[in-house]
C-alpha cells in the first residue's frame, strides 16, 4: 500500500515551508505503507496539475496534501474545501485572485475522505497539538485541497484524501513569526495522521 503525500515551496518572502521540511523528512516506509512524497509549485496556476501527475505516477491508497499555515499553533486537520480563491498576497507567480470560483459550476465545496476524527483523537493521545480545522482558507492551499477532492469524484478514486496544516517551525524573523511546534513533533503528527489513515497501529 502506498501513501502520496505532498508540501509546499516557500512563499510570500519566507526562506522555508515547514510542510516541506517535514515531508521531506518522512521514513520512505511506515509499516506496510510505502511513503511517496512529492513538492507542489505555491501556484494556483500550476499546482493542481503537478498534483494530479504525481497522483497518477504513484497510484497511492491515500494522498495526504501538507501545507504551512504561519498563524495557526496547532496540526490542524482539514475537513473542508471550499470553491473560491481569495488571496491576501500574491502566489510565486505574482498571481492573487481574488473573489472567484477554483472551478465555474462546480460544487460549493468538498470534504476531506480520511478519517478526519481518527486522526485528531490519535493526534491527541499522543499530546500533539491538534485541531479540526473547518477551513483551509481561500490561498493556495485550499485551491490544492478542493482539487484533490474534486479529482477524486470525478475519478471514482480508489483513494482517500485530504489534507493537513501545519504551523510554522522556526522563528522567521522578517515575518516576526514564532515556531510553535518542533520539526520534529510535526513529522511525528504526519505519521500519526498517515498510519492513522491506513488503519495501522498507531
Ligand atoms: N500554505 C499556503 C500555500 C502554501 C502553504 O504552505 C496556504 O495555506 O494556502
Amino acid at each position: 500500500m502506498r501513501a502520496l503525500v505532498t508540501g509546499f515551496e516557500a512563499f510570500d518572502g519566507a526562506g522555508s515551508n515547514a510542510s516541506h521540511e517535514a515531508v521531506r523528512r518522512l521514513p520512505p516506509r511506515i509499516g506496510a505503507l510505502d511513503i511517496i512524497t512529492a513538492l507542489l509549485p505555491t501556484s494556483f496556476a500550476r499546482a493542481g496539475a503537478v498534483l494530479i501527475r504525481e497522483i497518477e505516477r504513484a497510484d497511492p491508497a491515500i494522498v495526504l496534501c501538507v501545507g504551512e499555515a504561519r498563524e495557526r499553533t496547532a496540526l490542524n486537520i482539514e475537513r473542508i474545501a471550499i470553491n473560491l480563491q481569495d488571496a491576501r498576497t500574491a502566489d510565486n507567480d505574482g498571481a492573487q485572485p481574488i473573489d472567484t470560483p477554483i472551478a465555474a459550476g462546480a460544487p460549493a465545496a468538498w470534504f476531506s475522505t480520511l478519517p478526519v476524527r481518527a486522526i485528531h483523537d490519535a493526534l491527541s493521545a499522543a499530546h500533539l497539538p491538534s485541531t479540526l480545522s473547518y477551513s483551509a482558507g481561500t490561498f493556495v492551499c485550499n485551491h490544492v485541497f478542493y482539487t484533490l477532492m474534486q479529482y477524486e469524484a470525478q475519478t471514482h478514486a480508489r483513494w482517500r484524501g485530504g489534507f493537513l496544516h501545519v504551523p510554522a517551525w522556526r522563528i522567521d524573523s522578517a515575518l516576526g513569526k514564532t515556531a510553535t511546534m518542533t520539526l520534529d513533533d510535526i513529522v511525528r503528527g504526519l505519521v500519526i495522521a498517515l498510519k492513522t489513515s491506513a488503519r495501522l497501529p498507531v
